[in-house]
């Protein structure tokens, strides 16, 4: 397996505007990450990758791809939950099969499942796939909220290898690393990463890593070497980037930032509205000449 630690960027899905994947520009964006944005990682078929709007066959084909052009040049993620438990194995089966370094799985959502039923979930998971599994703790999204007696639990299973932390409660994050000092824990916001990187994440996964990779790098590294000052200047910029592509459509306007890129990352998928008006395309163009 390779090094799991480090910067993730969750990939962005390209899309044509009858919502079909367009492949050469979800290859181009692929290829933006590892060339230009210098990731350590890939999160495939997360929120970013628009996952959860997508058939079992959609998402296959965007793992075959992603694993296709990246090989084994950087490390690979496979997000597979979903509240359909058997798409999940089928899904994390595949994964595994590609050559994935780890599964990765939302916490089952919707239901209002009970922790059991939650542990049964990725019990489930690994025992039909055999492959390591990081917890994807998304409570704003899901409504699913897991404390440290829940994570001492989940991981007693060796194979559950750490936590993909998407959330802004800095006491359970400094409680789960000081119990946990061992398993794997990545920032999930990206706009927190400088406070998640003081309390001594492993890594981060972010949607803007895609556009502004290499200044998250230099949050995380800067902070690793005790340098707040530094790391703050960065994440103040790039705060004031996030706050400009959050007021814009997030998804959209990461899209249209890498379109000014010369990357061809196309459409989103539909119940989520497909492109840009004129003045929202106008404001990515203040985007790409102020921080890109
Ligand atoms: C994913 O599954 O793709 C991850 O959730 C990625 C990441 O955690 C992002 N979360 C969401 O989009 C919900 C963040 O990068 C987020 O987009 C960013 O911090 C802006 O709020």
């Amino acid at each position: 397996m390779k090094n799991l630690k480090g910067i993730f960027s969750a990939l962005l899905v390209s899309f044509n505007e009858d919502g079909t994947i367009n492949e050469k520009g979800l290859r181009q964006i692929i290829r933006h990450n590892i060339d230009k944005m210098k990731v350590d990682g890939l999160y495939v078929g997360g929120s970013t990758g628009e996952n959860f709007m997508l058939s079992t066959e959609e998402k296959k084909e965007i793992f075959r791809i992603a694993k296709d052009e990246a090989g084994d040049a950087i490390a690979l993620i496979a997000q597979v939950g979903s509240v359909n438990l058997k798409e999940a194995v089928e899904l994390g089966k595949y994964a595994t099969e590609l050559g994935y370094d780890s599964l990765s799985a939302v916490t089952p959502f919707y239901y209002k499942f009970s922790f059991p039923e939650i542990k049964n979930f990725y019990e489930t998971i690994i025992r039909e796939t055999g492959s390591p599994m990081i917890v994807y703790s998304i409570p704003f999204l899901t409504g699913v909220n897991i404390g440290v007696a829940q994570f001492a639990e989940l991981f007693e299973n060796p194979k559950i290898i750490g936590v993909k932390f998407t959330a802004g409660d800095f006491y359970l994050l400094e409680r789960l690393r000081k119990a946990f000092p061992n398993h794997l824990i990545y920032a999930g916001f990206d706009e927190m990463m400088l406070p998640a990187t003081v309390l001594g994440v492993d890594g981060a996964i972010g949607s803007t890593f895609n556009v502004n990779g290499v200044r998250a790098r230099q949050i995380f590294e800067l902070a690793q070497q005790g340098k707040i000052k530094e790391a703050f200047e960065i994440q103040n910029v790039t705060n004031d980037l996030i706050e400009g592509i959050l007021g814009n459509g997030l998804y959209q306007t990461i899209k249209g930032l890498l379109e000014e890129e010369g990357v061809q990352a196309g459409y989103c998928r539909e119940p989520m509205t497909k492109s840009l008006t004129d003045a929202q395309k106008k404001v990515v163009k203040e985007l790409k000449a102020k921080f890109l």
